[in-house]
């Protein structure tokens, strides 16, 4: 038995743009620097802004309209500016558990990257701008990256039994890494990256 109360009578929630936030809202995950350790390049960055301070760099929103024979879900992700070394704040990013589960992103404010990888190790890149969406197949690791002064703010469609599968691509990371070089993103090659 899942926990989320059924939803079996048509209901509507108010989003906020600006603020990356819904109402009601009761499932919030806020990850901190801290959390996400593994996964940004340069260590020796990561250890120093950890010594000053834990900033929040994303927060999601999700609201699971569970019936008995579906569960679709809407979310929403607030990606804070900031950089760990010359990398900019992004998302953990997981593949789906469920191998059959796609979802569609649609940015609403910010500007950045949806990285996605399958796993055959093929890598796309989709830049990002209000208005934006951009379907996930099912089979491929998604990441967001916010490469704007301002926080990247987008909603998410998916089922909610599609699952989240963080460590398969924990273990390999993905293929390339969006840095800030002369005030640009530019892709690099992961130098972390190891064969899955
Ligand atoms: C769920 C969907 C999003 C992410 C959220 C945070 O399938 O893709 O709601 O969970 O953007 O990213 P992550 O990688 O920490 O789950
Ligand atoms: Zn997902």
């Amino acid at each position: 038995m899942h926990p989320y109360n059924l939803y079996t009578i048509p209901v509507s929630l108010q989003v906020n743009f600006d603020l990356g936030n819904f109402e009601p809202c009761s499932e919030l995950i806020v990850r901190n620097l801290s959390d996400l350790s593994s996964i940004f390049n340069d260590q020796q960055a990561l250890q120093d802004l950890l010594v000053v301070e834990n900033p929040v760099v994303y927060e999601f929103r999700y609201a699971p309209f569970v019936t008995p024979v579906s569960d679709m879900t809407f979310g929403i992700t607030r990606i804070n500016p900031g950089k760990v070394g010359n990398e900019y704040y992004m998302t953990k990013g997981h593949f789906h558990e469920h191998p059959d589960q796609p979802e569609i992103y649609t940015c609403v404010r910010g500007c950045g990257y949806l990285l996605l990888e399958n796993h055959a190790g093929e890598f796309k890149a989709e830049q990002w701008q209000p208005g934006t969406v951009t379907h996930i197949p099912p089979g491929w690791a998604h990441r967001a990256v916010n490469t704007g002064d301002g926080p990247l703010i987008f909603l998410a469609f998916y089922h909610l039994s599609a699952g989240h599968d963080y460590g398969t691509i924990e273990k390999t990371g993905f293929a390339s890494l969006l840095i800030e070089q002369e005030d640009k993103p530019v892709f690099i090659s992961n130098p972390a990256r190891k064969s899955g």
